[in-house]
């Protein structure tokens, strides 16, 4: 009896082991394809040839690309009858694949039922960044072609969007000058500014390449484009340095360098996931922005432009305006998303200039900002990125800290105010008027408020 009994529990085990080394063998049957990589030697022996791919990614294949094929008998995937998004990646200095494909796809495919059709064209877009440059037209007349054929197949051109991120930019920007315009969307993120700033509209992303353009921009003094280039351009804080990214002293160099350029498209996909509205306000400059001299989007009717897939941004004026500049402040982590408190300060007449410190408190949240205030001015106006809204702030404090370095004396506020914006209702701003501020004696205030249910 023991070696029957023995005999059955090694029939188990081997049932137990080899069932699932055969669902494996199953799976893999079933091949996900992967972007290229490239490496030197590769390079510089097919100079010549960009081997360009496309891989397609739906809902029923989120996670696994298909190569795609217009071969009945292999089908990818591809639905004509679908959207289609189409991603193009930037210049790869180091013939590396684009990691973050894989989770853009997915986002996309989580907010809208589309095909996701992914251009590969790692061998053209990696090493000498002139070179790269003096390949991008190509791959677009390439893909163009592509597009002409699924139009044939019943595609209609509006129901394109290309994203396209720096470099990927101008490629989808010259796909649109190919076809003149009538491509549904084109969305750069962090369009490319090397070679191309002063280049003519023929020749980069601009807002005839689409029936709606738009862009977001974050690294416009290195790798990105400073010039609008969309119906609506977002420059986050500023559009050239990205919270969060500057002083990462232990970020690998690699991360450190491109770390601002790569913000405009995790915001774009902490937009998409949809977890809070990333909105641009309109305005001729940062610095006008910073002051608090634009808090409306009255050029847009009231309804300010949203991040993200919304139609036209959620613009609704018609005909869609150009070129519009968009600021806002974001936070250093996903979701990204902060208010917009405007700090306006009324001071009499000193006779020094001195420094304030500002603090606010929400629960164990503490923020402060510091004022320089100067002989010749008495109103300062400052916009900060404050995480949470002005109805939860608790307290404001006021610090006289510039005492021990200008022996300033007391500094009297007149008026301390606070307000949010943009604002979706009438809101009076927080003021506290007539305070003493001396030295070495921080003045504090409690507001007594509460969020109504909005
Ligand atoms: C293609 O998409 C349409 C519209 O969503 C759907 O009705 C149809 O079943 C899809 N075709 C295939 C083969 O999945
Ligand atoms: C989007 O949401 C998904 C699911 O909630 C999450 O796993 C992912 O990290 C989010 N991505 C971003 C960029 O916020
Ligand atoms: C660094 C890297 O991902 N290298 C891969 C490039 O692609 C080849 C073939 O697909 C792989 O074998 C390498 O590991």
């Amino acid at each position: 009896m023991p070696g029957k009994h023995k005999t059955i529990l090694l029939w188990v085990l081997t049932i137990c082991i080899t069932t699932p080394a055969v669902g494996v063998g199953e799976e893999l049957t079933e091949e996900c394809a992967e972007l290229s990589n490239s490496t030197w030697q590769e390079y510089r022996q097919q100079r010549a040839r960009l081997r360009l791919r496309y891989l397609v990614l739906t809902r029923k294949n989120p996670d696994c690309a298909h190569v795609f094929t217009q071969d009945a008998h292999e089908p990818s995937g591809f639905n004509v009858s679908l959207p289609t998004k189409v991603i193009i990646h930037g210049y790869r200095a180091m013939g590396s694949r684009p990691s973050w494909v894989k989770e853009l796809a997915r986002t996309l495919l989580r907010a809208q039922d589309a095909n996701v059709l992914v251009v590969d064209w790692v061998y053209g877009a990696s090493f000498a960044y002139n070179l790269v440059v003096q390949n991008y037209k190509e791959v677009s007349i390439q893909i163009s072609i592509l597009i002409n054929q699924l139009q044939n197949q019943g595609c209609r051109l509006e129901s394109f969007h290309f994203i396209g991120i720096s470099l990927g930019a101008h490629v989808a920007g010259f796909i649109g000058t190919l076809f003149e315009g009538k491509i549904g969307r084109i969305t750069g993120l962090d369009p490319a500014g090397p070679m191309f700033k002063g280049a003519d509209t023929f020749d980069r992303l601009d807002p005839s390449d689409a029936q709606f353009v738009d862009a977001i921009h974050t690294d416009s003094d290195y790798f990105g484009i400073s010039i609008p280039v969309g119906h609506v351009d977002f420059f986050l804080n500023g559009g050239k340095d990205q919270t969060g990214c500057a002083r990462s002293k232990f970020a690998s160099m690699y991360g450190y360098v491109i770390c601002d350029h790569m913000r405009a498209l995790h915001v774009y996909m902490s937009a998409i996931n949809g977890s809070c509205p990333l909105t641009g306000i309109p305005c001729s400059s940062y610095e006008d922005f910073l002051k608090g001299n634009c808090m409306t989007c009255e050029v847009f009717k009231g309804r300010c432009p949203t991040i993200g897939l919304s139609e036209n941004s959620g613009i609704a004026v018609s005909p869609i305006l150009k070129e519009q500049k968009l600021f806002l402040l974001t936070s250093s982590s996903p979701p990204f998303c902060t208010h917009h408190i405007l700090l306006e300060l009324e001071v009499s007449p000193l006779g020094k200039s001195a420094e304030l410190e500002v603090k606010l408190t929400t629960g164990a949240l503490e923020e402060e900002q510091r004022l320089r205030l100067q002989t010749d001015a008495t109103m300062y106006r400052t916009v900060w990125a404050y995480p949470v809204a002005l109805c939860e702030i608790g307290s404001i404090q006021v610090r006289n800290t510039g005492a021990r370095f200008y022996r300033q004396g007391d500094v009297h506020v007149k008026s301390v105010c606070l307000s949010e914006f943009p604002s979706l209702r009438p809101e009076e701003p927080l003021c506290v008027n007539d305070v003493h501020v001396r030295r070495g004696a921080p003045w504090s205030h409690d507001y007594v408020q509460a969020c109504g249910d909005f």
